[in-house]
Order: structure tokens, then C-alpha cells, then sequence
């Protein structure tokens, strides 16, 4: 009896992901922050993850915002501002082209990110579900309502703040002074999902059902801890849908999935997804 090998862990072999690629139907890109981070955006992990003294992760949550709402708008408007100069790369890119491509041939490219960052909208990519909110909106604190918000500075009391710089003036706003509701009057918040939130149950909704109509998956530039979404990709493969990793490293999850590409998705998804010779091109 032949002694075959049950299946080590993910493959590398690009051409067998191609194949692949080239019958898929309904394919779902789930992104985090590492397909930013060529575009020059923070990652949250690691060695970029720092603004100021302090780890990125550690501002995301509702207790930071309620005991410094100046030093968590801060930490926002920075973001804000930062994005005026970043733009879509390589990757980013690709994944619009591809979901342009393939929508003439009926089928469907969506990008599921956890990112807050505008990239793919700035892309072109259309079919986008942004799990984790948006730095460009605003949710009032009394009243809920939520809006898209693209000013610069968002507040004047906030204009020129918000520097990383370790050394930076941190002399906090008074709350009447930050981001103000113009229904209501109310402080004003990011509207992301910060830790221990519950994703928006509309926004789960559509990603739920994506998901389950998918038949091939790209995880592009994310840790995979953060869940939800941390648990989409081994779910996926545990129905038996290929997943194709794209990271600089391996994650708590690499070893349950399909393929494996290492190194910066700006360079590793574009040639991916390029055109396959049994694409119809009309
Ligand atoms: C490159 C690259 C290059 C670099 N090319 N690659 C189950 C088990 C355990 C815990 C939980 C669980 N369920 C829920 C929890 C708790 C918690 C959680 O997951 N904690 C874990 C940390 C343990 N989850 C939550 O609290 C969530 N809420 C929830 O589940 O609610 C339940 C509930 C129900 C009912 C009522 C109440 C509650 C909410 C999570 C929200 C996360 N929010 C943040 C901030 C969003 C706003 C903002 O951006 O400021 O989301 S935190 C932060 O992490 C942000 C990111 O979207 C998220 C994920 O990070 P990401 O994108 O993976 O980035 P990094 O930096 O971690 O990784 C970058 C990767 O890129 C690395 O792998 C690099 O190698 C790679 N990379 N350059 C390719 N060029
Ligand atoms: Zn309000």
C-alpha cells in the first residue's frame, strides 16, 4: 500500500491556486490592515502599531474613549488627516480590477475588510463590506445618528493635534470642545467597532451571507485574532472552500488553509490574480 502524505499544511504552488481561481464564482477577499500597510497606514501589531507610547489596540476600546475622549479623538483625527496623503497600492488595486473583470463573465469579486481606512473605496472596488465601520463617519453618542464626516479638522480644537510623536502635547480638549452632534448637540464618536463591541448586525448580515455563497477566499494582510473575523477563514475551509493566504508571516490560522503566498501583498496578490488564459474576455 502506497504510504501517500495526508496534506501538511497549505500549499504554495501558484498554479494550482490559478486553477482554481479561474472556476471560482462567488469570491470573497477578507482584509486587514497589512494590505494598508505598503500604502504607508499603520498596522496595529508589531513594531508599526504605536502611536505615541501607546500600542494601537489599547485605544480601540469604549472604556479608553469614556475615560479620554480627548486623547481617543486625538488618536482618530490623526488617522483622519494621515489618510490625505496615503493611496491604494498594488494590491488594493488588483482586487478592483478583479472584481471589474470578472463582473461581465457573472461573477463576483466582494471585499469583506476590517480595515477603516477608504482604500478600496479609493481603488475602485465596488461590492465592499467594511466590518469594522469607517473613519469617515461619525455616530452620536445621544442620539445614534450616524454621518459621513470628511472634514479637515473634523473640530477646530483638534486642528494640528493628534501628532504620534511620543513627546506630543497631550493637554486634553474639554469634551464641549470635541466633535459635536449637530441633531442634538451630543458627543460625537468614531463609528468603528471598537474591542468588545458588537459588529453591526446589518453589516454581519451581508458579510454571513457572502460568506456562504463563497467558493473561494483570498485572506489578504490581517493576524486573523481579531474575531469575528478571525474565525471566517477557518470556517470557510472547514466547509471544504479553498483559502489562500497572503502575509508577510504565518498566522494562528495559516495551518488550516489551502494555499500560502508570503511576503507583501503588493507584490504577491497582483500576479495571483491576473488574467487567467481561460478567462473570457468579450
Ligand atoms: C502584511 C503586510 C504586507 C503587514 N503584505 N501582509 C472569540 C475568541 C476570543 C476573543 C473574542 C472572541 N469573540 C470576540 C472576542 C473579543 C474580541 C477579540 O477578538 N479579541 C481578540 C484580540 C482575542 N472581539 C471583539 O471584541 C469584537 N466584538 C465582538 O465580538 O463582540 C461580541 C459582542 C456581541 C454582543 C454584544 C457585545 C459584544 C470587536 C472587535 C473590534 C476590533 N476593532 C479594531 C479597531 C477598529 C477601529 C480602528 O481601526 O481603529 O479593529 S482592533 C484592530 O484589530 C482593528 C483591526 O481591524 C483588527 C484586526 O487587525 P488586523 O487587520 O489583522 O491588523 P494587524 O495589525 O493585527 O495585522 C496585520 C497583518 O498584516 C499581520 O499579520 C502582518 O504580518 C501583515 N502584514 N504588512 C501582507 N505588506
Ligand atoms: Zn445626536
Amino acid at each position: 500500500m502506497s504510504e501517500d502524505r495526508v496534506s501538511s499544511g497549505p500549499s504554495t504552488d501558484m498554479s494550482a491556486f490559478r486553477e482554481l481561481f479561474a472556476k471560482a464564482r462567488n469570491i470573497v477577499a477578507l482584509s486587514g490592515a497589512g494590505i494598508s500597510a505598503e500604502s504607508g497606514v499603520p498596522t496595529f501589531r508589531g513594531a508599526g502599531g504605536y502611536w505615541r507610547t501607546y500600542q494601537a489596540t489599547q485605544l480601540a476600546t469604549p472604556e479608553s474613549f469614556a475615560a479620554n475622549p480627548s486623547l481617543v479623538w486625538e488618536f482618530y483625527h490623526y488617522r483622519r488627516e494621515l489618510m490625505g496623503s496615503k493611496h491604494p497600492n498594488a494590491a488594493h488595486k488588483a482586487l478592483a480590477e478583479f472584481e471589474a473583470r470578472l463582473k461581465p463573465q457573472g461573477r463576483k469579486v466582494t471585499v469583506v475588510t476590517q480595515n477603516i481606512d477608504g482604500l478600496h473605496h479609493k481603488a475602485g472596488s465596488q461590492d465592499i463590506i467594511e466590518l469594522h465601520g469607517s473613519l469617515f463617519h461619525t455616530r452620536c453618542t445621544s442620539c445614534s445618528q450616524v454621518l459621513e464626516n470628511r472634514d479637515s479638522p473634523i473640530c477646530p480644537a483638534l486642528k494640528d493635534r493628534g501628532a504620534p510623536d511620543p513627546d506630543a502635547e497631550d493637554a486634553r480638549i474639554p469634551v464641549s470642545e470635541l466633535p459635536r452632534c449637530s441633531e442634538c448637540g451630543g458627543l460625537l464618536r468614531p463609528h468603528v467597532v471598537w474591542f468588545g463591541e458588537a459588529l453591526d448586525s446589518v453589516v454581519m448580515d451581508r458579510a454571513q451571507s457572502v460568506l456562504r455563497s463563497c467558493d473561494l477566499c483570498l485572506l489578504v494582510g490581517t493576524s486573523s485574532v481579531v474575531y469575528p473575523a478571525a474565525g471566517f477563514a477557518p470556517m470557510l475551509a472547514t466547509r471544504g472552500v479553498p483559502v489562500a493566504e497572503f502575509n508577510l508571516e504565518e498566522t494562528p490560522v495559516t495551518g488550516a488553509l489551502t494555499f500560502q503566498f508570503k511576503g507583501k501583498c503588493g507584490e504577491t496578490l497582483p500576479p495571483a490574480i491576473a488574467l487567467h488564459p481561460s478567462e473570457q474576455t468579450a
